[in-house]
């Protein structure tokens, strides 16, 4: 088995002496990833659709845009603001940022707010773990996020279709859940740039706008940050953005997705509450008005 780095944690010892313990030696041997308890059982969509059908918005409009134009990034050297209310703020070089974090392997559903969805099987270390590494206080409710600002490179950051730099931001208690997890890799393979490289969110209960691709920095904060796309259009995207297949897009329907890869006729199914994610975090909005907080 393949992995994008050679790390060994225990649970990864753990995983593997299952596969053997339960006759599947096999399986161990095999390109198949490794699913923990949080990775989704649902094949993986192939790395060609992955890689080719992508928004990236600094790179274009069109979904084979990013693909084509991404390749002018330059992801190495890459480093990381992380500041705010944590307890050892600076801007780290992203392999001082990782280290010693463990990388997990997370195959989860991504469902875009424009009502399509695929499978990716992602490589990536939890959130949790790097913002408990770099400290973060008791004042802390939120964690904003901003990517990469550098026009000569990403074309469309002269377009006026969103307040550059993009940004995002998550609640501390949904920046600290399990699920949520900061991709370096996806097929086993360092994150191709036109998902993200070198450093992306992901985020897979709520729409996909809400993963931001190449990070540059990490802020905790006490107040709800501003998003990109909340900026643009307060109406049609909220800051939840949880996926909700009983609130509808104000221009279309979200109760069903097409399934990128499923071919020209094969391709929708129903989209599930919290895209299928409603058992592990369903319980972090109880009480809340998803219809208000969209
Ligand atoms: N910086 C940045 N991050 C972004 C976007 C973007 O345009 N710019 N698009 C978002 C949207 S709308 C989606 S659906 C996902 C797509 O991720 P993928 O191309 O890896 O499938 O990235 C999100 N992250
Ligand atoms: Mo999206």
């Amino acid at each position: 088995m393949k992995f994008h780095w050679s790390e060994v944690t225990p649970e990864r010892l753990w995983l593997d002496r299952r596969a053997v313990l339960a006759g599947m030696g096999a399986l161990a041997a095999s390109p198949a990833f490794a699913a923990d308890k949080w990775s989704t059982e649902a094949k993986p969509n192939t790395l060609s659709d992955i890689t080719n059908y992508n928004n990236f918005y600094e790179f274009g409009y069109g979904k084979e845009d990013p693909a084509r134009n991404a390749g002018a990034l330059t992801i190495s050297p890459w480093s990381v603001k992380v500041g705010g209310l944590v307890d050892r703020p600076g801007t780290y070089d992203l392999a001082d940022l990782l280290k010693g974090v463990a990388v997990r392997d997370r195959t989860y559903r991504l469902r875009c707010v424009e009502a399509w969805s695929m499978v990716i099987p992602w490589q990536g270390v939890q959130l949790s773990d790097l913002l408990t590494k770099f400290g973060v206080q008791p004042s802390a409710k939120y964690v904003a996020f901003e990517t990469l600002y550098r026009p000569s490179e990403m074309p469309y950051q002269s377009s006026r279709l969103l307040d550059w730099p993009y940004q995002e931001g998550l609640r501390l208690d949904e920046a600290m859940h399990p699920l949520t997890i900061l991709a370096t890799g996806l097929y086993g393979k360092a994150l191709p740039n036109q998902n993200g490289a070198p450093l992306r969110l992901i985020v897979p209960w709520k729409y996909g706008f809400k993963s931001i691709k190449s990070i540059v920095s990490i802020t905790l904060t006490d107040t709800q940050p501003k998003t990109a796309w909340q900026e643009q259009n307060a109406r049609e995207y909220g800051f939840y953005a949880n996926v909700n297949p009983r609130v509808d897009h104000p221009r279309w329907s979200q109760a069903t997705e097409r399934v990128i890869g499923a071919g020209l006729f094969g391709g929708r199914r129903d989209t599930e509450p919290f895209n299928g994610y409603a058992e592990q975090v369903a319980s972090l909005y109880s009480g809340m008005d998803l219809t208000k907080y969209y």
